[in-house]
Parts: structure tokens; sequence; C-alpha cells
């Protein structure tokens, strides 16, 4: 009896304390209750010591009140009948693709469910052009594409045939690729999202470069936003969240996240025990981020109006997840029992809904009003990144065929039963006997639904996605950037990192495409040599530099500006790859040709974020990757996670990439001073990687011949022919990169030692010759009558005698690669194994790519073409001083 007095005066006195806080709302607004209620919190702490519990979140009901939500500022009859085509079309697409072909695969449940979302952003919120003609970027969730190949479809963009042929490319007339492709559909997509992560982390850099731009003066207009639209499952990537505290230090609101909240990801839940919403917000809020909720549709207005109390939301935040989806599935009754059951005084509040209206009590992402609201909040936010966790039912709108249930991401047939459900939830005129084959239904151009659709797109700009190259060509860069390399170091001993860093110099340097030079490091600067530029050019900081810094007297100190030219991301190589992205697809997104340069230990390159090289080669990204201190026996001391033997076998899996591991100076200025021509002059969709080592060694000059400039680029190219025109035993040798030194000095060795005339080669890159081999090669095959095509290994090599062995610094597999369009057998020296933290010559023993073993190999190669006898190799062995029981490298 006590008890239930004390709760009861406690309900009076809390009703008393809500009541007056109401009056203080309407009286001075939002702002001035919140200052209250901080003092409030202040005094109870500072006389009581009351200590409120720390908490991240905020209830479970939507961030904006109702009172606060905006007129809608479309037809929300017309919107509601245009969604409903997108829907059908986006399904049809699906389900007509599996009929065809079994097992094409495709996604119906995503779209259903973020709809709402985009139809929304794209009537009034996507702008294709702003007034001052700069314009939003989208990503749009990957798995989400039969929404936009609809809705495509609807505004007169595509074809009925190239909707058939979703998932079929390859079909007469083409068709449209599964996921966002900008190297597939290079008309239309412009990021690649499906790897899930990518989108969100790319998202964040490209608002930041945005800035970046602005900043610097290379772009003008400035109201451009960048929504980046996402799945709950999908922030589950370290990717999605990783650099969400960039976004908020660098006050991004030009930003918008809109995370679909469905609760699902493919298996099922994505937090069954937990809520996804809420511990986004949490981590969101903390990160100082502007969180906005869209939970509840107006279905639940009232309810929560009246809910003075705080009971219904109270209980709307205790169920869980996993709760939640059963829910959705249920009937309205057991919805009734097991949501508002617990508590008398909550079933009376829902005692005026019949079953089935409360079974039909909208989500807040499925709620135009809302999602609307939340979009006005968020492009309207100042100084902050913004948000949107919206709240929505996987598979919406599939009944059984899949609503809210687990196996619904997998859903792509429908029974002629499911589609007539489907037909008819939505409206769509078809009649029950046309429907078998889930036909696509368009209305006539002149109907209301495609006028309203068109006039929409026209009033934001024109249709997205689109993707267009904004850009003209550059004009060529001045050769005299680049020729000074071609006179060597005249025996001065320079690495090729220190090389590479003096043409960017020159570059940055340069009045036409200096400022359009973006290098970018991830915290490697004083280890590549690059401090210099740092004074030269300026660290980019949107605020400029708010200290002195500790190295002010110095002449190279740390100087961080608003118009800073590089780019000091800190230590994250996914980071900088999404800021050369961004800068690298500039050419496309904005219209300006930037050139980036990303500097980077090339250990933690292609095997750390293959991933997002991968995409960059889908988006045409232009610019050079240049890995730093590459070289499994070259970079000294660091062991085997920073000894790098193998980027450029993976380099081998991007088709548009062009690797090169060049040995001398000359070599890197004919390669990048092509790359800036082909990309930006010519505009080719090809990027560059580039290893640079940190060797110091003499450079030597450029050797005379037109073909010296020519094979570099394609590869390979006579370095030195020996001098021993009459002598019996002769070997061609290949080198690359640093190991290229020790090509020449067993040249030598051989020559002197060992009566075997020796020509040197230079192989700047493997991945140029074995493409080519593979081209011909398959031309020829598929040429058999006709003059068969001469790979240019094969052709360089035609009248070259004697055994042929190639050295590098990376796995035997890279010489390997071409060894079958060479005229005999290749002996393959590299570095297959873990690395060891010791010197370089301890290191080249170890790995047997030093002088010695390559010329213990070219003997041995001479031994099995029976020129030399076995025992002149034994000696060898001895005399080189070459342990024969060893451990073997690659294995241990
Ligand atoms: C990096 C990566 N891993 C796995 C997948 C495979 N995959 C595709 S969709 C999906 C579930 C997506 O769930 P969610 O992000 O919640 O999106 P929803 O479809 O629910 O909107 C998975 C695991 C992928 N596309 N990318
Ligand atoms: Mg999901």
């Amino acid at each position: 009896m006590a008890e239930a007095q004390t709760d009861g005066l406690e309900v009076l006195e809390t009703r008393e304390w809500v009541d007056s806080l109401d009056y203080v709302l309407s009286k001075g607004g939002p702002e001035r209750a919140g200052r209250l209620l901080q003092q409030l919190s202040l005094h109870a702490r500072r006389e009581a010591g009351v200590n409120l519990p720390f908490t991240a979140t905020t209830p479970y009901q939507n961030t904006i009140p109702t009172a606060q939500q905006p007129p809608f500022p479309g037809s929300q009859e017309m919107e509601r009948r245009i969604k409903s085509l997108v829907r059908w079309n986006a399904l049809a697409m699906v389900v007509r693709a599996n009929k065809k072909q079994e097992g094409i695969g495709g996604h119906i449940s995503t779209f259903a469910s973020s709809a709402t979302l985009y139809e929304v952003a794209f009537n009034h919120f996507f702008r294709a052009q702003t007034p001052d003609g700069d314009r939003d970027i989208v990503y749009f969730q990957g798995h989400a594409t039969p929404g936009m190949y609809s809705r495509a479809y609807l505004e007169g963009r595509f074809p009925k045939e190239k909707l058939q042929n979703f998932r079929r490319e390859l079909a007469e007339g083409g068709g449209l690729s599964s996921y966002p492709h900008p190297w597939l559909m290079p008309d239309f997509w412009e990021f690649p999202t499906v790897s899930m992560g990518l989108g969100p982390l790319q998202a964040i850099y490209h608002a930041r470069f945005i800035r970046y731009l602005e900043n610097r003066g290379l772009k003008q207009a400035k109201d451009g936003r960048v929504w980046a639209f996402m799945g709950d499952g999908e922030m589950d990537e370290p990717e999605s969240l990783g650099s969400i505290t960039l976004a908020s230090r660098e006050k991004l609101d030009n930003l918008i996240f809109v995370i679909n909240c469905n609760l699902q990801r493919l298996d099922g839940p994505v937090r069954g025990n937990g809520k996804i919403i809420q511990e986004l917000e949490a981590i969101f809020r903390g990160a100082g981020w502007n969180v906005i909720k869209v939970i509840w549709g107006s279905d639940w207005d009232n309810l929560i109006r009246n809910d003075r109390d705080g009971l219904l939301v109270r209980r709307l935040g205790e169920v869980t997840d996993g709760q939640y989806q059963k829910f959705f599935v249920e009937s309205g009754a057991y919805f009734r029992q097991n949501l508002f059951g617990t508590d008398p005084r909550l079933l009376k509040m829902v005692e005026h809904l019949s079953d089935d209206q409360l079974s039909r009590m909208r989500l807040g992402g499925h709620d135009p009003l809302k999602v609307h609201a939340a979009y006005r909040a968020a492009v309207d936010h100042k100084g902050a990144p913004t948000v949107i966790l919206a709240k929505t039912i996987k598979g919406y709108g599939l009944g059984e065929a899949g609503e809210g249930k687990n196996i619904t991401h997998q859903q792509k047939k429908l029974n002629e039963e499911e589609l007539r459900t489907f037909r008819s939830r939505f409206g769509i005129p078809i009649p029950d006997e046309g429907l078998h084959d889930a036909p696509f239904y368009r209305p006539p151009d002149d109907s209301p639904e495609i006028q309203y659709m068109k006039e929409r797109r026209k009033s934001l700009g024109g249709f997205m996605p689109q993707r267009k190259v904004r850009s003209k060509p550059i004009n060529p860069p001045n050769a005299a950037h680049f020729e000074e390399f071609d006179k060597g170091t005249e025996g001065r001993e320079v690495s090729t990192t220190m090389v590479f860093v003096r043409l960017l110099a020159k570059l940055l340097r340069d009045p036409e495409i200096g400022k359009l030079i973006v290098p970018i490091i991830p915290d490697e600067a004083r280890t590549f040599g690059m401090e210099a530029l740092f004074r030269q050019v300026g660290i980019y900081s949107s605020v400029g530099q708010l200290y002195e810094p500790v190295d002010m007297a110095t002449l190279l100190y740390y100087k961080e500006a608003k118009d800073g030219q590089i780019l000091e991301e800190g230590i994250t190589e996914a980071g900088s790859m999404s800021s050369f992205i961004a800068a690298g697809t500039a050419y496309a997104n904005h219209g300006i040709n930037t050139i980036p340069f990303f500097i980077y230990y090339s250990m933690f390159g292609f095997q750390r974020i293959g991933d997002l090289i991968w995409a960059a080669g889908d988006m045409r990204c232009r610019g050079f990757l240049v890995g730093g201190t590459a070289g499994r026996t070259t970079l000294a001391g660091e062991g085997l996670q920073h000894q790098d033997g193998h980027s450029h076998v993976l380099a081998l899996s991007v088709p548009n990439l062009r690797a090169y591991d060049p040995a001398f100076a000359y070599e890197i200025a004919v390669i990048i001073r092509d790359g800036i021509k082909r990309m930006y002059v010519d505009q080719e969709s090809i990027f560059y990687y580039l290893t640079v080592t940190n060797e110091p060694l003499p450079m030597p000059a450029m050797p005379e011949g037109k073909e010296v400039c020519d094979g570099i680029l394609k590869g390979m190219y006579r370095f030195k022919a020996s001098e021993k025109k009459d002598a019996k035993l002769r070997a061609q040798l290949f080198g690359s990169g640093t190991i290229m030194y020790e090509v020449m000095k067993a040249g030598e060795i051989l020559e002197e030692k060992y009566g075997v005339a020796c020509d040197i080669w230079s192989v700047t890159s493997y991945k140029e010759l074995y493409r080519d081999g593979n081209d011909c090669d398959r031309w020829n095959m598929l040429h058999p009558t006709e003059t068969p095509k001469v790979p240019y290994v094969t052709h360089l090599l035609k009248d070259t005698p004697g055994v042929l062995v190639a050295a590098s610094d990376n796995m035997k597999v890279l010489p390997e690669s071409i060894s079958r369009w060479m005229p005999r057998n290749l002996v393959a020296l590299g570095t297959d194994g873990f690395g060891r933290s010791e010197g370089r010559a301890q290191l080249r023993d170890f790995f047997e790519v030093d002088a010695k073993h390559i010329v213990l190999a070219t003997l041995h190669a001479l031994l099995r073409e029976k020129q030399i006898k076995p025992e002149v190799v034994k000696q060898a062995v001895k005399d080189l001083g070459i342990n024969p029981e060893k451990a073997n490298p690659a294995i241990s």
C-alpha cells in the first residue's frame, strides 16, 4: 500500500515537472529548455553530488519531434504511386532475371526496405546540379541497385531491354551490372560500393577532399553535399566506422550518412540481442556527429504524444531487435499481446486500435514525412556531419515471400500468388492473367507519374546517378622536368626514392600542373625524405596552424596551412587510399584534374588495402601509387612484416594498373612523364604503381637509342651489350629495381672470372611484358591463318645467344610469368619467403639474389646446356663462398 502511494506521489510529482518544462518549452523554445535542464543537472551535482548516469544514447524514439516536422513539399499521393512503380519494376527485374537463368542472383529485399529513403531523396534532395554550379555526390548502397535501375527505366533513361538483361551484360544489346561499377557502366555509376565498408570510408574522405579543393582555391562552387547510403550490417566492417572522427574533427557538414536499419543482414539479425540503432547512436554521438533517429512513423505519433509518463518509450527501448523482427512478421494480436501486454497501462493506450491497425503501424524509415524531416534537418545542420538512422523492415512489402524473415536477403523468386499480393498491395495495374512472368510496367510518358518524376529531377538539376568526365585534358608538362634525369648522377649515390622526391618537387613548382599535384602520405614523409616538401607546399589543415610548431626555427618545419597541398593522413593507408581515389577521380566528379601521388610503405599497400586499389581501378581512378622502401632485401633491418617482395605479384591482378619496378633515375622520369601524358593528356582510364627503394646507388646515364624510352615503358630494354663479341659462353641477365646492381656486378664477375659474356637487360615491368605476351597469344589463337603477332619479349630476345637468368627483389613468379615467350629456359631468382631483420648483404645472401648467386645460377644454367662441366660449378660454389647446405629461404 505504502509502495503504491509513493509510486502515485512520484507520478504526480513527475507530471508537475513535465508540465513546468512544457511551459518553458512553449515560452522559451527548445534551446531555453535545454539550458534549463543543464542548469538543473549542474545544481543537483553541486548541491547533492547527484551524478547523472552517463548515457551515450537518447530514448528509443525519433530525434525530431512531430511538432518540428516541416510540411511535406510534394504530393505524397503521387510520390507513393511513383515509389510503387519503382518497387514493382525492381522486383520484376530480379524475378525475371532468375526465371531466365536460375541462380543469376539479385536482391529484392534491400531496396524493398530502403525505397522510401531513396525516393524522398530523389524527389527532394539529390541535386545533380546546385544553383551555384556544384553537385551532390551520392554513394548508393551496392545491393540496392535494382531500385536505381528501375527508377532510371521509369525516367526513360533505359529501354526495357536493358532491364531484361539485368546481370546479363554480355547479352545482345548489353545489360545492367549487378552492382555499381563505373568500369562496366561508365555513364551511370560513379562509386563501387558493394564491397561493404568501402562506401562509407570513401564518402568521408571524399567530403574532406572537396573541402581541400575549396580551401586550395581549385573549386569555386561550394554548395554540394556527399550522401552515403549503407546497410546496418555493413557497419560491422571496420572501414565503415574507422574514420568517422575525421568527419567530425573536420566539421564536414557537407556529409550525410543514411543507414538503413532494417535490423537484418544476410544470415539473420544484425543485433538480435541488442539494438543496432542505439549502438550506432552512441558511437556516432561519441564521435561528435549529429545523429537523427527515424524510428517510428506517423502512425505512432499519437501514441507517443500521449505517453506522458514515458512508459511506452521505455517499453520500446527494452525490446531487442531480434524480438522486433518477430513482431513485424507476426499478427497484430501477437504484437499487442507481446509488446503492450507487459503492462495494463500500455494495453490501454492501444485499446482503440484494431489488431489489423496495429499490424500496419508504419516504421519511420517507411514514412516519407519522417524521412523528409530528417533529410531537411541534416542538410540544414551546420558544423558537423549528420548520420540518419532509419528503422525499416527488410523485404518490406514482400509479405509471405520474405518480409522481415531471415531468408529475405537471398530471396529472388516469387510465385504467382506472391506476385499478386505484391501487385495488389502497391496498386500496380497489371491484371492477374498478365502476372505470370512479372512484366515490367511503365505508364506512358505523359502520365502524371512520369511527368512528376521528370519535373522533380529537372528542378534538382538532372538525373542521378550519372557519371560524366567533367574535365578537359591538360597540356603535357614541361619536358625539362624529366630530362634532367637522363644524364644520371655521375657517380653520386642516390636512392630511387630521392630521385622520385626530387621529381615530385619539380612538378610541384611547375606553373601549370604544380597546383594539381596532390601528395598523400600516411605519416612516413621523413622515411621517404620528403620533409622538404612540408615547407615548400605546406600540409593541408582546414584550420591552418593553431600552434607554434616545435621546429619553427628550422628550415623544414612542420608547416600546416589552410591551403597546404600535402595530405598528411596519419597512420591510415585505407584513409590515404580513399583520398587518392577522391583526387584521382576528381577529373570526372568535379572536373578538376588533380594528380595524386600516394607514397607509402609498399608492404602496406596491396596486401593491406588491395580492395580499395581494386575499387580505384573500377572507378577509372588516375594517379600514381608509389610503394616506398620496396624490395624484400633492400629494406634492411625491418624484418618480415615490412619487407615487401610480392606487391608486384599482387599488382598483376588489377587490370588497368601499370606496375613498374624501376632501377634507375631516368626510368622513373620516363615512366612518370608518360603516365601524366596517358592519364591527363590522353585521358586513358589507367593508373600507376611504382616501387622505389631507399638504397643509395650511383644512377647511370640513359643509354643512347630511341628504343630505350620505348623499352622502359613496355617493360624491358637492353641496358648494356657485352663487349666480348667472340666469347663462346654467353648469358642474358635480367635485373629490376636495386637487384639490377647485383646483376651488373654478377655480369662483371662472369665476364672476368668465368669467361661468360653477359648482356644486361633492365626489366622495368614484368606486368607489362606478361600482358603483352598474353595479348599476342590470344590474338594468334583467334587468327590462326594470319601472320602471328610476336610478343615484345620474344622480339627483343630473338637473336640473343646464351642462357637466360633473371633476378629481382620480388618473388620468382614474376620473371617466370614471362618465360614462355623467351627463346630458351629462364632461370629466375627471387625473394620467395619471409623476410629477416638483417642488413642488405645478408638478406641478399639469404634469399640468393646477390651477385654471387646470380653468377652461380648462370653457371648452372650453362651446365644444364652442357656448355660447362659440373666440376666448374662445384668449384664456383666454393670460390663464391656459398654454403650449399644453407636453409631454403622460401620456407624457412
Ligand atoms: C566486404 C563484403 N563482405 C560480404 C559481402 C556479402 N554481403 C552482401 S549483402 C550482405 C548483407 C548486407 O546486410 P546489410 O548491410 O544490413 O544490408 P541490407 O541488405 O540489410 O540493407 C553481405 C554479407 C559483401 N558484399 N561485401
Ligand atoms: Mg540490414
